[in-house]
């Protein structure tokens, strides 16, 4: 038999035999180490170093092994920073990135959880967004995708949490999955994450079993697998770009949950590929989320330090400047609409530089007036979130935002990233999810 012929029977053995791992087919070969260039260029780029998405950098260097301490260690310090100057201010989901950040690999950052009772935090915080969910009919203060990383995060440095109440939140039914009534791919996918890891506890009695809660635990873990699998796109991607990296860190990790045909690995391997190559993960965070996926780990290695010292290892970024996106020389200027919907629509039109992104309209239609178009935001991991508009302010209590539109679609991309085109009708819209 030849080798072509031997790959799928391969591909199968290792999808019976090593549960839990991931097939050495899906992973990105190490003569094909250069086409995670773009990412590892976004990550380290020394403009983003001191946001407050370093937890999420700094976890995802740490997971792919990369060994590079000048970038390492810059990161690790940012992230102590943030913790001492927020404190318990953090949300339960950026405590959480911290905790996985600082405890990835096992490194002497472990101490600094412990120093600083980050388990203790997290456990509390856990208990207030259930507390918020009881007063405000079952909304969390944050939200699942945050109550997943701190579950996950409890689980794998042996924090305090309860089975039965993990098991109670996290149905598939419960409304926090979804969003406009349609299954939130990621919130899923992190949920798969952490319920995998609870229920690995379980089996391996690191807490105390109780049949039910096993139970229960299987089979939320194999309804989400079947969502996910159900949110799958034709050229392989599972919901959009900026999911299918924590999509297929949960395939990755249930792989007893469905079947191999079920899923192309390669062919979403190869999509994820080519949509790096086309410029698609320019945030350092769209970029820190699909990095461990593509050399095959997933957040669960975290607390496995030989794990870390697989992977990139010395592997050398090579630095070079990202193309830009507007050829200086390019015809200056475009001409966009712009309306703010909430029950009634206001709209105007503005001119805007080519090349410009959807906060340079609202800039703009902002300067012309005040009263219709002034707006908020707020500095995030994935750039500026917009808080409010004409005052009025998002409130996850009443699961309201706003959110942005164009030609009658939801974009999916946020207003500091995503690039307007001339003549374009953008919106943004009271909504709620
Ligand atoms: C929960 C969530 C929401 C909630 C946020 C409110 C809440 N209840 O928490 C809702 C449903 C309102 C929402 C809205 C939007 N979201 Co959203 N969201 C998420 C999700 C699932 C988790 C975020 C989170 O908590 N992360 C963990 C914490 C610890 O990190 P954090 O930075 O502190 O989290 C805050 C920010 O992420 C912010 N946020 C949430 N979504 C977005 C999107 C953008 C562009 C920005 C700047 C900030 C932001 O809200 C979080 C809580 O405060 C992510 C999934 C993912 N893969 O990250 C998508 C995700 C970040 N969202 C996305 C998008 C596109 C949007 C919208 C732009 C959609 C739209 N058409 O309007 C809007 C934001 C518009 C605005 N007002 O600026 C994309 C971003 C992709 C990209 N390349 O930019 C993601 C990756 C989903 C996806 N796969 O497409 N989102």
């Amino acid at each position: 038999m030849g080798p072509s012929h031997l790959l799928p029977s391969l591909a199968l053995l290792c999808f019976s035999l090593i549960p839990n791992q991931v097939c050495k087919t899906c992973e990105v070969s190490e003569e094909n180490y250069f086409r995670l260039n773009p990412l590892l260029n976004t990550m380290t780029d020394s403009k983003y170093t001191t946001g407050s998405h370093s937890a999420d950098i700094l976890l995802s260097l740490r997971l792919v092994g990369l060994q590079n301490q000048t970038l390492i260690q810059p990161l690790s310090q940012q992230v102590k920073k943030e913790v001492r100057r927020k404190g318990l201010n953090l949300s339960l989901g950026r405590l959480a990135l911290v905790t996985l950040a600082l405890g990835a690999c096992q490194t002497p950052d472990e101490n600094f959880i412990h120093d600083n009772h980050l388990l203790g935090h997290l456990e509390n915080k856990l208990q207030a967004e259930i507390g918020n969910m009881k007063a405000h009919d079952g909304s969390p203060l944050t939200n699942y995708f945050q109550l997943s990383l701190g579950i996950l995060a409890l689980c794998l440095f042996h924090g305090q949490y309860s089975t039965t109440q993990v098991a109670e939140l996290f149905a598939p039914e419960n409304k926090n999955y979804y969003f406009h009534g349609n299954f939130s791919v990621d919130t899923g996918a992190m949920a798969v994450l952490a319920l995998m890891c609870v229920k690995r506890g379980l089996i391996n009695g690191q807490t105390k079993t109780d049949k039910k809660d096993l139970r229960s635990i299987d089979e939320h873990i194999q309804s989400l697998v079947e969502k996910l699998l159900s949110e799958k796109k034709e050229g392989g991607l599972i919901g959009n770009t900026f999911s299918t990296g924590i999509a297929v860190q949960a395939l990755f990790i249930a792989p007893h949950y469905y079947k191999e045909r079920d899923w192309n690995c390669r062919q979403t391997l190869d999509t994820i590929l080519r949509e790096i190559s086309q410029g698609a993960f320019t945030t350092p965070i769209a970029a820190a989320q699909i990095l461990p996926t593509l050399v095959g780990k997933t957040y669960l290695d975290v607390s496995r330090g030989s794990s870390c010292a697989s992977g990139l290892g010395n592997f050398n970024i090579s630095g070079h400047e990202p193309e830009p996106t507007t050829p200086p020389n390019s015809p200056s200027n475009i001409t966009v609409h712009f309306s703010v919907k909430i029950r009634e629509t206001y709209s105007t039109t503005v001119t805007v530089p080519k090349g410009s992104v959807f906060l340079a309209v609202m800039e703009e239609a902002q300067k012309k007036n005040e009263t219709v178009f002034g707006f908020t935001v707020e500095q995030s991991s994935w750039g500026p979130y917009v808080t409010s508009v004409q005052g009025l302010k998002a409130n996850n209590n009443d699961r309201t935002y706003w959110e942005l539109r164009s030609g009658g679609r939801s974009l999916s991309q946020g207003v500091g990233s995503y690039v307007v085109h001339d003549g374009e009708s953008l919106e943004i819209r009271w909504s709620k999810y």
